[in-house]
């Protein structure tokens, strides 16, 4: 009988092996992927939000909880992708041109994937015309966009205006975040939704697609 609350704390607390292995028990015992990621891993990362947001958790325990639930989201992806579950959305994200901070982007990857999205992680330093080619060759329903730097701030505008100009603006809901963004600023840009929080975008983008 595999202990499946072993996976949920091995994702709270970071452990990254503990999530491997348990999973790879879970898998070969045939419990389905799918209940693994709603029923323990989710729980485990909106818990580890919640804990980033009131203090008890700070940037290295999110680091570790991210690649706890990334390594073990490897070993189910291709089962999920296999057995044809359908993700909720496509999320074309990246931290925007001129800026290198990726600690955030990367955990906001995590949640959406931990919240059923299928995330293509475009990286840091990503030019307008790279998220536009997101959504019209990999078909992206979200464009993810996140700016550590004031001086960044200006490409989310510019990005939006490109999706605009390449005719796929109606086609996409525009998600941003990042330490300096704020609703104010999502709302001066035309954003369709923000989030102060990792565990928020998804929240956010859920309301988004709603
Ligand atoms: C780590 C760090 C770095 C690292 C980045 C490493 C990496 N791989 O990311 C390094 C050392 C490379 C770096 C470089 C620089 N940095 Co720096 N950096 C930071 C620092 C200390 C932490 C950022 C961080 O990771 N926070 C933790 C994460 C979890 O929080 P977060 O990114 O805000 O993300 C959360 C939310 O915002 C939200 N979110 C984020 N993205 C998105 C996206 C969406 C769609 C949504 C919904 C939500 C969302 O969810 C996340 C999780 O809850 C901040 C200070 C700070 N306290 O913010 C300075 C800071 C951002 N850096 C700063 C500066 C100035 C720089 C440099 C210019 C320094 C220099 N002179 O070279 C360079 C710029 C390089 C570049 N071109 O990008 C300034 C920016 C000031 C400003 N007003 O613009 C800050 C604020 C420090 C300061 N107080 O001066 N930096």
């Amino acid at each position: 009988m595999i202990d499946l609350k072993k996976l949920h704390d091995a994702v709270l607390t970071g452990d990254a092996k503990g999530a491997k292995a348990t999973t790879e028990q879970a898998l070969a015992a045939g419990i389905e992927p799918l209940k693994l990621v709603q029923d323990y891993m989710m729980p485990a990362m909106a818990e580890v939000g919640r804990r980033f947001e009131s203090n008890d958790y700070f940037v290295p325990e999110l680091l570790l909880s991210a690649r706890a639930m990334k390594t073990a989201l490897e070993l189910i992806r291709p089962l999920l992708v296999a057995s044809g579950v359908q993700p909720v959305g496509r999320v074309a994200l990246g931290t925007v041109k001129g800026d290198l901070h990726d600690i955030g982007k990367n955990l906001v990857g995590a949640m959406l994937e931990g919240g059923g999205y299928e995330v293509i992680d475009l990286g840091v330093n990503v030019p307008p015309e790279q998220f536009v080619a997101a959504v019209k060759e990999k078909h992206a329903n979200i464009v993810a966009m996140s700016a550590l730097l004031t001086t960044t701030m200006p490409a989310m505008r510019t990005t939006i205006e490109a999706l605009q100009q390449a005719g796929v603006r109606q086609q996409v809901k525009v998600l941003v975040g990042g330490a300096p963004i704020s609703q104010k600023y999502a709302d001066e840009i035309g954003a369709d939704g923000y989030s102060e929080s990792a565990a928020g975008a998804v929240a956010a983008a859920k309301r988004v697609m709603a």
